[in-house]
């Protein structure tokens, strides 16, 4: 099933090559010297870094095309179900290396290049990536789309071309400073736009009931305004086959420059504002992860690119012949968490309103269509739309939710007779206090699958998020436990270890098929293999070294232990435990001379929510407790901690191969799934972490004993709250806990300035709702249990080989088959080559 190097399998190979599609050393070269010229103006001597870049990428998507429109004449014609994954978010991170690899032509354009004096190395190494994502669920929709190319699922992700990204990070006196994220700004290249798909998307207004010429009973919506959506195309190319799917992503724009009425009465300013608030629309991606606020230009973000998504499918319908009848049979439409939801009102607005489909008809083939994953149990992230603000932006939308919530607890009145508590629980319509409309209940009602992303994650949406769902329909209820891209996270990102995989495994097999990366496993007591192992490690944390101190200038030593922390900074992933350990081991130095430590070096990155007051102060810590601890001669290389600033792909894409330690420790119960775990047992971290999401599972996997368990379980967590949680006694009874708490409120790390943790320590005293300090001892005593087993590094690698070699269930293409085959009911439609 795979590709000769570089040819096109099936489809003519070498012979239907053309100059702009061979991938010989000579045609690659003819093609980038074209595009340097004809494309971007320049001869070599006269190009910029960017020019270079561009006609690079150029010459790479030439070579993706054909494939391209290949795979879309193939699934026009086999008119297989087509996954449409909608998605507010898609993390895809830098395209170059990814492609070349996927194409196989990275060595020959390596050497192509490098005989022009170029390097292609740092080409990819400086591609600006798009951050059309705020963290795991956007960059969980990029891994999916690499599985589904590469399963040669036909797939097209549908979100929004945002115009800026998740905002740049840095770091200024130890705070985080946002800054935009212009990432269009020198172009593009890999985006096709296709104005000529454009959809026009009505917003606000009122409806109109009626009947028509033919006594029929109709219903007219009438806008306040409407935009113009066009799509923005990407090739999502599979690995080493000639699937290349699609990720559409949709910018807003006014449908009339200007507006005439206002244009004419000689307000020109008032003409061109309609423009610019139209623009408006796909113009930033909300940076907030794991909290709702409920602002109209969300809601219309979500309306507008789901309603371009619809659209789009009916089109391509159209276009392959079907009556609108077949829509589920055509697609399967995944919901990637509650932001593309109103899809279920939109599908049947379609339907009933402008197809004039029968409600029951229209129903069971919005039912069959959808299926939603939710990602969050947290109470502030689940979306809610205060009524008003719902019905002024979707008024249509609106009186649809009313007529499926009516039908909806009339079956829930005779389901549970007599228990109005448990309809009132369920109606779609929160009506407790203030009205709202509850996204997650549209979601689950409209759909046919309802999943979680990790086991534990699943039980939980089942017994507490969605209890009274579950009653009704249990049938509904599965769990598909996440995973990521080996091909991203393995392949790209540690040469190293996939040489030494390829090598200790015989082919590359492995590449495609991740759980073979078992084979490894009886290398783990083979002395050469894991001397191997441990200068791929030495390398990778080299790099890392390098890039700590070319941003943020703190020299770090490549032989200590590297413990790693990156993900979005939010107080229930619990950063501050992770501080609360640091000043606990710089206490011990200060005052036990503690000199048989295993150095360390404590490396932090992450994003706060600008609005995320909390958050920031977290950083600060951070960045606090760094300068103090880094500085002070006494310490010496025992104990280093580093704030990465602006962590992203590509940033993760350098520290997962170089971590030995993976910190995974949020309050159990608390996150979802976690796919950074993944990534870094993948590369062969080892793990601390709580009982939490998908923690559970790797431990499982990888084994106990390889795995560093710490804390409360969600049980025992829960337990504890119900029981009534003392957090001041757990301070006042642990002498290192008080010890540490008390030098960080007391303002050693703050130059004196005692009130600036304060909001922090006291929360932590008095509520502490992450119950950092009910976990702290445990957490303490197994940071301990890691340094002595660090002190054998033969060990050590032992169990990270075991790590990787047992993280075989992780893939992306294994959480794919699972939702191919259980929710959308597709399979795959791989090119055999004969034109079929
Ligand atoms: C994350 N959610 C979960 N949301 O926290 C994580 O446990 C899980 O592994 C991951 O999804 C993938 O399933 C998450 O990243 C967001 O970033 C949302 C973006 C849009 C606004 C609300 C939060």
């Amino acid at each position: 099933n795979t590709l000769e190097p570089g040819h096109l399998r099936g489809q003519g190979g070498v012979a239907e090559d053309d100059v702009r599609t061979a991938c010989e050393p000579e045609a690659l070269k003819r093609a980038f010297l074209d595009h340097l010229l004809y494309t971007q103006g320049k001869t070599l001597e006269i190009a910029s870094h960017n020019d270079i870049y561009l006609a690079v990428a150029y010459t790479v998507r030439d070579r993706l095309l054909r494939r391209w429109s290949h795979t879309s004449s193939r699934h026009k014609r086999h008119g297989t179900r087509t996954v449409a994954y909608l998605s507010a978010e898609f993390l895809i991170g830098p395209s170059l290396g990814n492609n070349l690899l996927n194409l196989d032509i990275t060595d020959a354009l390596r050497e192509t290049l490098a005989r022009l004096g170029i390097d292609l190395d740092e080409l990819v190494r400086r591609e600006v990536e798009p951050g059309l994502g705020n963290g795991g669920l956007g960059r969980l929709a990029a891994c999916f789309m690499d599985s589904l190319a590469t399963g040669e699922i036909p797939a097209i992700g549908y979100g929004i071309y945002y115009e800026y990204g998740i905002f740049f990070q840095t770091v200024v006196d130890g705070w985080q400073v946002e800054n935009t994220d212009k990432w269009l700004r020198f172009g593009n290249p890999w985006a096709i736009h296709h104005p000529e798909w454009g959809v026009e998307v009505k917003l606000g207004g009122y409806t109109e009931h009626y009947t028509d010429d033919v006594g029929r009973f109709r219903v007219r919506w009438v806008p306040e305004k409407t935009v113009w959506g066009t799509p923005f195309d990407t090739p999502v190319a599979g690995y080493k086959v000639s699937t290349v799917n699609t990720l559409r992503l949709w910018r807003a724009e006014a449908t009339e420059e200007f507006d005439f009425s206002v244009f004419n009465r000689g307000d020109y300013l008032g003409a061109v504002n309609k423009k610019v608030t139209s623009e408006n629309l796909t113009k930033v991606l909300y940076p907030n992860d794991e909290s709702h606020q409920g602002k109209e230009l969300r809601l219309e973000q979500q309306y507008f690119f789901v309603a371009c998504a619809l659209r789009d499918m009916l089109r391509i319908l159209e276009h392959r012949g079907l009556p609108v009848t077949e829509f589920p049979r055509a697609f399967a439409v995944q919901l990637n968490d509650t932001h593309p939801a109103i899809g279920v009102a939109e599908l049947m607005r379609l339907l009933i309103d402008e197809y004039l489909v029968p409600w029951e008809q229209a129903w069971e083939a919005t039912r069959a269509t959808f299926a939603y994953t939710n990602h969050t149990l947290l109470p502030e992230a689940l979306e809610r739309w205060p009524l008003e603000l719902f019905k002024s932006v979707l008024p249509r939308h609106l009186e649809i939710i009313y007529e499926i919530n009516r039908r909806f607890l009339n079956e829930a009145r005779i389901r549970f007779f007599g228990d109005e508590s448990r309809v009132f629980r369920l109606s779609l319509i929160d009506e407790s206090g203030e009205r709202y409309v509850r996204m997650a209940h549209l979601a689950c009602v409209g759909s046919h699958a309802i999943n979680g992303v990790a086991e534990l994650h699943s039980t939980l949406i089942k017994e507490q998020l969605l209890p009274d769902f579950y009653a009704m329909w249990p049938e509904k209820f599965d769990s598909v436990t996440n995973g990521v891209t080996p091909r991203r996270w393995v392949v790209l990102s540690n040469p190293g270890l996939a040489a030494l995989a390829t090598e200790a495994l015989g082919d590359e097999h492995w590449i495609r098929d991740w759980p073979r990366i078992a084979g490894l496993e009886k290398h783990a007591d083979d002395a050469a293999f894991i001397e191997r192992w441990q200068r791929v490690k030495h390398t990778n944390k080299r790099s890392l070294a390098a890039l700590i101190r070319d941003e943020t200038g703190v020299v770090v030593n490549p032989d200590s232990l590297f413990d790693v922390l990156v993900k979005r900074i939010h107080e229930y992933k619990r950063q501050h435990l992770a501080v609360l350990h640091i000043v606990t081991r710089y206490h011990r130095l200060k005052t036990q001379r503690a000199t048989d430590m295993v150095p360390r070096t404590f490396i932090f990155g992450g994003k706060a929510a600008p609005g995320y007051v909390r958050a920031k102060l977290m950083i600060k810590l951070i960045t606090a407790v760094a300068d103090v601890v880094n500085s002070d001669p006494e310490v010496r290389d025992l104990l280093k901690v580093v704030f990465l600033p602006n962590f992203s792909v590509s940033k993760g894409q350098c520290i997962y191969p170089a971590a030995e330690l993976s910190e995974q420790i949020s309050l159990a119960g608390k996150e979802a799934s976690g796919t950074g775990n993944m990534k870094f047992a993948m590369n062969g971290a080892l793990t601390i972490g709580t009982m939490d999401g998908a923690n559970i599972e790797i431990c499982q996997e990888v084994g106990a004993e390889n795995f560093f368990a710490f804390g409360m379980s969600a049980d025992e967590a829960q337990r504890l709250l119900r029981s009534g949680y003392y957090p001041r006694d757990l301070y006042r009874d642990d002498a290192e806990l008080r010890a540490a708490i008390d030098l960080i409120r007391g303002g050693f790390f703050s130059r004196g300035d005692a009130g600036l943790f304060e909001p922090l320590t006291n929360d932590l005293l008095n509520e502490d709702r992450y119950m950092l300090l009910a976990d702290y001892a445990s957490y303490v005593e197994c940071q301990d249990r890691v340094d002595a087993a660090y002190r054998d590094a033969r060990q050590w690698s032992r169990m990270a080989v075991l790590n990787c070699a047992r993280s075989g269930r992780f893939s992306s293409d294994r959480s794919i088959a699972e939702y191919a085959r259980r929710m959308w009911h597709t399979s795959a439609l791989p090119d055999t080559g004969h034109g079929g």
